[in-house]
């Protein structure tokens, strides 16, 4: 059968209204991509694979909410959506929202919103505001404006969202025959590691699937669930994650004490460091999104985690398209030559092994 997306595919779990149009962009079916050699140098002796989200049509695990999120909205013929951002959500909100011939409006905070995620919003056609402050700023007032106007909040607030992202869940276990060992993630607003528990735990209760430990990862400049208190100016080089209030900190914390997991903080450097090595298996990513290996890879080191025959799955939340500026900061910057065969002679020569 002709895949048509995670409502299609997961109906049957989901919470939904009992009459509703499926706007949708063939969101989810992401790939679950092995990495032997990347948990060969984190130590060995165990299987990881990452959940690679930046395959999904916006670029990011979002769609797999905002097609659940829109799709209600649509249901009471909502004319305009409204969500606040880090940048991704806002993506996916512009998309699904033209897809559903609905305005949609977007906050994000000024200059700290990757470029393809910007870019993006506008391509889709959002109406994008830029505010004098951060994300946590930006969620109360489109909370607030929310109740005042009738327009539908698509923050993962709206229960509707992590009806849709659990689907996520689902796929690993499908893919596995039972859910991971461990599930590890990076963790900003915390809707996704709520999301995650809450499919896991249905899948286990319907099919016995088991469940894994998770570990989620917050960036050290933006930890409120590490330090126990809400960051007022949160810091960090993965933007998407650099959230000081998080919306539903509780059920992350929740999460993962039920599954015996835990949350930590990793350094903007150990993200950066994990993005390259991703890279270098083939799959690149946003910083946000090696915040979960990233995580793996520091407890491993400090000896607070035995991977010895584990399954461990990564979820690698979005593209690493979506912040090309990153890259050309980290990395270098691809050298100019002339354009001629004998100075491009040398460069074959190395590259070949010749030296
Ligand atoms: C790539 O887009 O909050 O813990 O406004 O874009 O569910 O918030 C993005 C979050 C991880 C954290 N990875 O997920 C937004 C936004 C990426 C992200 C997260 C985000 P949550």
């Amino acid at each position: 059968m002709e895949y048509e997306g995670v409502i299609s595919r997961y109906r049957q779990w989901m919470d939904l209204p009992g009459s509703m149009p499926v706007i949708s962009l063939q969101e989810g079916n992401t790939p679950l991509i092995p990495v032997p050699r990347l948990a060969g140098e984190l130590g060995g002796g165990f299987d990881l694979w990452v959940k690679f989200e930046g395959m999904n049509p916006t670029g990011s695990f979002k769609d797999r909410g905002m097609t659940v999120a829109i799709s209600e909205a649509a249901s009471r013929s909502v004319r305009a959506v409204i969500c606040a951002s880090t940048g991704n959500t806002a993506a996916s909100a512009a998309a699904y929202a033209a897809r559903a011939g609905m305005r949609a409006l977007v906050i994000i905070p000024e200059g700290k919103v990757a470029a393809g995620k910007l870019a993006g919003a506008v391509a889709y056609g959002a109406e994008v505001v830029q505010i004098e402050g951060s994300f946590d700023d930006a969620l109360s007032l489109v909370v607030a404006l929310s109740e005042k106007y009738p327009i539908a909040l698509v923050n993962s607030l709206n229960p509707y969202r992590l009806e849709g992202q659990k689907t996520a869940a689902f796929e690993i276990c499908d893919r596995l025959g039972s859910a991971p060992d461990w599930l590890c993630l990076p963790v900003g607003n915390a809707g996704n590691i709520t999301s995650y528990w809450m499919g896991f735990r249905q899948y286990d209760a319907r099919r016995g699937s088991g469940l894994p430990q998770i570990l989620g990862v917050q960036a050290a400049g933006s930890a409120p669930l590490v330090l126990g208190h809400p960051v007022d100016r949160p810091e960090t080089v993965a933007t998407a994650i650099r959230i000081g209030r998080p919306a539903r900190g509780e059920q992350a914390l929740q999460a993962a004490e039920e599954s015996r997991g835990r949350i930590i903080a990793v350094s903007d450097e150990e993200i950066l460091s994990m993005q390259r090595r991703l890279a270098q298996n083939g799959v690149w990513v946003e910083p946000a999104s090696a915040a979960g290996l990233a995580g793996l890879a520091h407890e491993i080191q400090a000896g607070r985690f035995d991977p010895n025959g584990r399954r461990i799955v990564a979820v690698c939340t979005g593209h690493g398209l979506k912040d090309p500026e990153i890259i050309a900061k980290s990395m270098p910057k691809p050298r100019v030559m002339p354009a001629t065969q004998s100075a491009l002679e040398e460069v074959c020569l190395r590259a070949a092994g010749g030296d």
